[in-house]
Order: structure tokens, then C-alpha cells, then sequence
């Protein structure tokens, strides 16, 4: 791979997209990539996923606008899919990912943010929408995601205004859920991954599910997808190991130790 790197810490994955040279843009090369890396985390040692950019100055400073610049409608159509894809896979990711975004995430880049799970940011780390000034719309799920998180009112200000934010914006609208100095942000992000990764993975992951699947439909419908995975833990190890020590009141028992099982 030229333009992703991805290290195991534990049970913690750790996707590092490495093209700072060009502020780490999306380009055909680096989705094809980080598609292959999705496809090769291993889910049997794996708890959550980090995804980060390489460098002090850019998480992901959008779609790569010279390989744009030259796409016919056809072209541009599958570059499109190809992200939609990818953004979607890492959305529907069975782990959970954390997006550490150290630096610039405009267009694309704080698309692919927002389809991680949760974004924790950099003090110098700018967000933005800039697609209306370069005279398309936000491609890769901008217009739907971001008015899922900020509320529409604010993701139309921000769409239609191109106007970058700060990080102390972006977390006062909720775009991120913490921000913190440039050196520490790594080690955040595996402080919060390493917590999530001590508990029941499967619990975890029908969690993701269930959240995610839910906001899609109305409520009585949310509820009954609710059901059918809070079934699902049980009967697993973890979910007896996790009552199990409750029980017994042995806290040292944790599910640390506990691997994943499929049942
Ligand atoms: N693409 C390609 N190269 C980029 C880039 C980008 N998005 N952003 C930066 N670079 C490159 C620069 O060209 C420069 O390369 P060299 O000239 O050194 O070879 C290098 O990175 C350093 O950038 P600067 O010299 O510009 O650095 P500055 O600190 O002065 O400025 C900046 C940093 C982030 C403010 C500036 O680089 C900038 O404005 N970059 C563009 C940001 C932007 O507009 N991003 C949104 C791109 S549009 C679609 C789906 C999705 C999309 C499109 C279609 N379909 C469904 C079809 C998504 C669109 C986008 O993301």
C-alpha cells in the first residue's frame, strides 16, 4: 500500500490515510485502499478502529480536485461511487471507528469523519463544506450526513456558505466530541478506543447496529430492531462471563480476556 498505513495496538486498529504531500486528498488510489484495509481487519482481534491522517496539518483535505478536474459525467459518477461505497462500508463497519481528525477535514474529508462513529479533533483542526465554491455538491453523503449531526439549519449554513469552522465550533454544534492539543489527540483517540475495547464485543457491535438501523425508521420499528439485538447477546460468553461477574462480584473478571465468539 502507498497511501495507507494500518498498525494493531492491542485490539485497537489504527488506519493512518499517509499522502501529506497533497493534505492527504482522496484520490482513486486512496479509496482503493483503504477499501482493501477495511476488507483485511481481522474481526477476531479487532475491538474498534482509529482513522487518522498522516502529518500535523491535514486530517483529510478532500476529494484529490486535480484527479476531479479532468472526469467526464461518467467518470465522475463512478469516482462518486467508489467513495459512497467506501464511506458506507466504514459506516456500517461492524467496530466501532473513532475519527481523529488532525487538521483540515474539509469536503470529503469531513465526510469520511462523519462516517465514523464518533469525532474527537485537534486544536487546529478546520472543518468544512467548500463543494458549492467549486461548483458541485457535497458527493460523499455531506448533505445527508451532516444534517443528521448539526440539525439542518446549521449544515445548510454551512453548505451553502462554504464557510470553514474551527474546531471550538465544531464542537459547540456538535460536530465533534472532544478536542484536544495537536500531541495528545492520538492518544486520545486509543485512551477511548482501548475503553471501548474492554467491553463485550458483541454487545458493542449489535450496539453500532441497533443505533444505526434504528435512526433509519420510525420509532415502533427502531424498537423492535432494539429487541432482536439485545436478544442476540444472550446465551454468548460475554454477556455470561459480564452478568457472571456481577453476580459473583468479581470485578477482576472483566471481559478483557473474553474473545470474540460468534456463538
Ligand atoms: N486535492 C488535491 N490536492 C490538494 C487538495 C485537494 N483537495 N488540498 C490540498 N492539496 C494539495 C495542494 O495542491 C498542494 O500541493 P502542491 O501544490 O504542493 O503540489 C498541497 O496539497 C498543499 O496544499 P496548499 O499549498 O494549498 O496548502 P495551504 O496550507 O496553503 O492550504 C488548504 C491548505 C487545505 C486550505 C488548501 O490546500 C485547500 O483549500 N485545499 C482544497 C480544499 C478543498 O476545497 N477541499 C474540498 C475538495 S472537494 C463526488 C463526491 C465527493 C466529492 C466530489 C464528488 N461525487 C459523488 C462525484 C468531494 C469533493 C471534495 O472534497
Amino acid at each position: 500500500m502507498e497511501f495507507i498505513t494500518y498498525e494493531q495496538d492491542g485490539f485497537v486498529g489504527v488506519i493512518t490515510i499517509n499522502r501529506p504531500k497533497a493534505l492527504n486528498a482522496l484520490n482513486s488510489q486512496v479509496l482503493d485502499e483503504l477499501n482493501d484495509t477495511l476488507d483485511a481487519v481481522d474481526l477476531e482481534t479487532t475491538r474498534a478502529l482509529i482513522l487518522t491522517g498522516a502529518g500535523d496539518k491535514s486530517f483529510v483535505a478532500g476529494a484529490d480536485i486535480g484527479e476531479m478536474s479532468t472526469l467526464t459525467k461518467a467518470e465522475g459518477e463512478a469516482f462518486g461511487k467508489k467513495g459512497n461505497d467506501v464511506f458506507r462500508k466504514l459506516e456500517t463497519f461492524p467496530l466501532p471507528v473513532i475519527a481523529a481528525v488532525n487538521g483540515f477535514a474539509l469536503g470529503g474529508g469531513c465526510e469520511i469523519s462523519m462516517s465514523c462513529d464518533i469525532r474527537i479533533c485537534s486544536e487546529n483542526a478546520i472543518f468544512g463544506q467548500p463543494e458549492v465554491g467549486l461548483g458541485i455538491t457535497p458527493g460523499f453523503g455531506g448533505t445527508q450526513r451532516l444534517a443528521r449531526l448539526v440539525g439542518a439549519g446549521m449544515a445548510k449554513q454551512m453548505i451553502y456558505t462554504a464557510r470553514n469552522i474551527k474546531a471550538d465550533e465544531a464542537y459547540r454544534i456538535g460536530l465533534v466530541n472532544a478536542v484536544y492539543p495537536a500531541e495528545e489527540l492520538l492518544d486520545q483517540a486509543k485512551k477511548m478506543a482501548a475503553g471501548i475495547a474492554a467491553n463485550a464485543p458483541i454487545a458493542v457491535r449489535n450496539c453500532k447496529k441497533a443505533i444505526n438501523d434504528g435512526l433509519q425508521v420510525d420509532m415502533d420499528q427502531a424498537i423492535v430492531i432494539e429487541e432482536k439485538l439485545f436478544g442476540d447477546c444472550f446465551e454468548t460468553e460475554d454477556q455470561k462471563a459480564g452478568m457472571g461477574n456481577f453476580l459473583e462480584k468479581d470485578k477482576e473478571k472483566k471481559l478483557k480476556v473474553v474473545p470474540f465468539q460468534n456463538k
